[in-house]
């Protein structure tokens, strides 16, 4: 190369705030209420992060499959609860994904409440990872993983309103049994668990994926943390390294 270039590695992040500890990469988590347009914003910052290497790890992709006695009395299981996810497992990804390796996310499907058996989703090592789910800040372990914690605060009846179209229209379900879930279990689980975690958050935004200034700010912080964006455009000719991660 040039000597005109200097070389620079593209992260100054480190988890720990040891200069001398290896990179990992950067965890973000968003939560809010149901339908509150926690996917929304994490697109919208996957795709304003374009020049980093970005996993979403979807708390949703955890739930346990119902076994078949609870699928024959389907209307009185809780979805809503912490206990309808497989922590443990979360937390493995998630380290796995730290530690610089990949990992196979499940599928799980919303019309028949099962894994699929046959099938994953193939993560890779990344610079950041978005952690997002109604209950990402419940346990304390999941949420010591994360470097920055974002709550999407949504109005009741905008997440209602909302929940209705996308569970008729993307998860098979009728607007009765949406209804009865929502006042049986969805409500109830959110003021005891969902909204008690809004006090963890570094970030609350308001109206979620409407709120594009919150996006860029939050997008502002993670490319200085990432370190790049900002010393590409203050000394254009750094040579920055794709990436400095061991596989
Ligand atoms: P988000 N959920 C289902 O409707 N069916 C399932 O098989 C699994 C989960 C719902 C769950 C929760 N509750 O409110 C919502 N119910 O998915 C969480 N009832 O998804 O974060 O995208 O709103
Ligand atoms: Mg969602």
């Amino acid at each position: 190369s040039s000597p005109s270039h200097f070389r620079l590695s593209n992260s100054s992040f480190s988890a720990t705030d040891d200069p001398a500890a290896p990179h990992q990469p950067f965890v973000i988590g968003v939560t809010g209420g149901t339908a509150s347009g926690k996917t929304t914003v994490c697109d919208m910052i996957i795709q304003q992060l374009h020049d980093h290497r970005i996993v979403l790890v979807n708390q949703d992709s955890f739930y346990r499959g119902l076994t078949s006695e609870e699928l024959e009395h389907v209307q009185e299981y809780n979805f809503d609860h912490p206990d309808a996810f497989d922590t443990e497992q979360l937390l493995h990804c998630v380290n796995t994904l730290k530690s610089g390796q990949p990992y196979q996310i499940p599928i799980y499907d919303f019309k028949t409440h099962q894994r699929k058996l046959d099938a994953f989703r193939q993560v890779n090592a990344c610079d950041v990872i978005i952690l997002e789910g109604i209950l990402v800040f419940h346990d304390s372990r999941v949420r010591d993983l994360m470097n920055m914690k974002i709550f999407v605060d949504t109005d009741a009846d905008v997440r209602l309103a909302r929940r209705i179209r996308r569970d008729t229209v993307e998860r098979g379900r009728d607007v009765d049994s949406v209804l009865e879930q929502y006042a049986k279990f969805v409500k109830p689980a959110f003021d005891d668990f969902v909204l008690p975690s809004k006090k963890y958050a570094d970030v609350i935004i308001p109206r979620g994926g409407d709120n594009h200034v919150a996006v860029d700010l939050i997008v502002q912080h993670i490319h200085t943390k990432l370190g790049q964006h900002d010393l590409c455009k203050i000394y254009p000719n750094v040579f920055v390294i794709e990436s400095t991660f061991q596989i």
